[in-house]
């Protein structure tokens, strides 16, 4: 069993100081990504395994975190089933939108091995040139959350087509998600095959339902994905991460049986410890902008995050992702900050 700090801490052990990466530790805050950003489009750098790999290996290099999480993007399946996908600057990603079943007909899941085979080979060059004691990280969005943008045709606040259609036409919402479920399991099975050795379903839109569509369209499509990887990779880990999940986040832990649960920023930590089997690792959940702010408060906040969940299972992270306008040097302040004892 590898004695990796980031898979230990899956497997429920309290690691001290516990291991950390960043959610978005890859991005636009470095200026080394905002060199290679200029060189092709977002979705050619999700294509490019030369490029993919070196800015998945960037922060590593400067910063040494224990996970390295492969870059890519969660419209990445969506895109290698034929939905149209454009990331269009100041904007976000356009998608042309789905609304009927005919639309739903016209995706190609069988379509997805092939085009995501570049993915699979940077995972594979990944492997060969991480450091032995970081984790590999493969990820995918949640089916609900990809279904909004999916539904919508972009981002949105509210996703109100997407939730007006999970009311108004449950079948057909359903149809969506079971696509969603299968081909994310067979993605998801497929980056572990290639090198992944954990694996993180983002679920940033779970927070916009009421508890009995999270039940339906959250836990449930989350829990059959645990099961279909679970059957065939029994000791890869499993994160989830139902942001906004509030007095659901239990429920979710318990129902999907994840290893190990991503915290967004509004989350007591003392209040998940208790709603939380203490043999799931809790990952989070620092201020995005107390990392930017910096200074006094970014140590205060850090060693309050780490030491309120010392001597349970915690990987160290923020409880969202990295802000484009954060200073590098911050992050080198608050990897030193956790893992200072
Ligand atoms: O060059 C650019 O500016 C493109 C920006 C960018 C980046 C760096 C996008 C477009 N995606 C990514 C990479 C990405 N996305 C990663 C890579 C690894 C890392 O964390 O370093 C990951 C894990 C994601 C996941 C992702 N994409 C989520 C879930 C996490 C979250 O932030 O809530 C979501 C919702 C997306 C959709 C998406 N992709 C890109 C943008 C700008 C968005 C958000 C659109 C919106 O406003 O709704």
């Amino acid at each position: 069993m590898s004695d990796k700090m980031m898979l230990r801490a899956l497997r429920g052990e309290a690691v001290w100081p516990p291991p950390l990466w960043l959610m978005r530790q890859a991005g636009r805050y470095l200026p080394e990504f905002r060199a290679l950003r200029a060189q092709a489009d977002f979705i050619t750098r999700c294509m490019t395994p030369d490029i993919a790999t070196e800015i998945t290996l960037q922060p590593i290099r400067r910063f040494g975190m224990d996970g390295a999480i492969l870059f890519s993007d969660i419209l990445i399946l969506p895109w290698a089933m034929g939905q149209s996908l454009d990331f269009v600057e100041q904007v976000g990603p356009v998608l042309t939108p789905i609304r009927s079943r005919e639309d739903l007909n016209r995706l190609q899941p069988e379509r997805v091995p092939e085009a995501t085979a570049p993915v699979m080979e940077t995972l594979r060059r990944l492997r060969k040139t991480l450091p032995a004691a970081t984790t590999l990280i493969g990820f995918a969005g949640s089916p609900f959350t990809v279904a909004c943008y999916m539904v919508e045709g972009g981002g949105s606040k509210e996703f109100a087509e997407t939730r007006r259609m999970a009311y108004a036409n449950p079948d057909l919402f359903g149809a969506l998600t079971d696509l969603l479920v299968d081909s994310t399991a067979r993605m998801l099975s497929e980056q572990i095959e290639n090198g992944a050795e954990a694996v993180m379903l983002f679920d940033s839109w779970s927070g916009l339902l009421p508890p009995h569509q999270f039940q339906r369209w959250v836990i449930e499509p989350t829990r059959r994905i645990v099961e279909s990887i679970r059957a065939f990779h029994a000791d890869v880990p499993l994160i989830g991460f139902p942001r906004l999940a509030g007095t659901m986040l239990g429920h979710y832990v318990d129902r999907t049986a994840v290893n190990g649960v991503g915290l967004d920023t509004s989350v007591d930590l003392g209040v998940a410890s208790g709603l939380v089997r203490p043999q799931v690792a809790l990952q989070g959940n620092l201020d995005p902008l107390a990392l930017l702010a910096g200074g006094r408060s970014l140590v205060e906040e850090a060693r309050a995050v780490r030491d309120a969940l010392r001597g349970r299972a915690h990987i160290f992270n923020l409880g969202h992702g990295v802000l484009p306008q954060t200073p590098p040097e911050h992050v080198a302040e608050l990897v030193a900050t956790v893992r200072q004892v």
